[in-house]
């Protein structure tokens, strides 16, 4: 998490902004991923005969670790990487406030990539129940996925962008 000191509000209390937020946990599960490693069962249960693999590793070693390579498309036992790069995860999520005053989460993903996952932003102001956000529209494109809130006037309130496998 990034962010800046605003000083001190008109009711005396110190505030401070957010600029952006990486993703910690693991995400949801789904039927596709029933341990919510982020990588399809189907996929592990072919190259690896088990779920339960472990994303970040790398079994050929060519450099693309198991969710990129699931990604791509690539096969995880055969250095066939070529010139594909890893995928960075977790993605590196940006806060950015727009003219109207709405804000809005940018993931830097490619469309193609994210189009894997379902993404959904929740809130909470308390940190310990999140509830899905309202009235968040999806503004896509080739490159960065933005996820827009609306109501630049809320109270203090946290977001988190969560991933599931489709
Ligand atoms: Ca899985
Ligand atoms: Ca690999």
């Amino acid at each position: 998490m990034e962010g800046y000191d605003r000083g001190t509000n008109t009711d005396g209390q110190r505030e401070l902004e957010l600029t952006s937020v990486d993703l910690l946990s693991l995400p949801r599960t789904t039927p596709a991923d029933t341990d919510g490693n982020l990588l399809e069962d189907s996929w592990e249960v072919a190259f690896f005969g088990a779920t339960g693999q472990d994303f970040a590793s790398d079994a050929d070693g060519d450099g693309l670790n198991l969710l990129s390579e699931f990604l791509h498309g690539t096969d995880p036992l055969s250095d066939d990487a070529g010139s594909l790069e890893e995928v960075p995860w977790p993605p590196r999520v940006r806060i950015e406030v727009r003219e109207d005053g709405d804000f809005e989460l940018v993931l830097p993903m490619d469309a193609d990539l994210a189009a894997n996952f379902l993404w959904t932003v929740e809130e909470s102001t308390t940190l310990t129940s999140f509830a899905g956000a309202s009235g968040v529209t999806e503004s896509p494109d080739a490159s960065e996925q933005r996820f827009v809130i609306p109501d630049a006037d809320l109270p203090a309130v946290f977001f988190r962008l969560r991933a599931a496998l489709q």
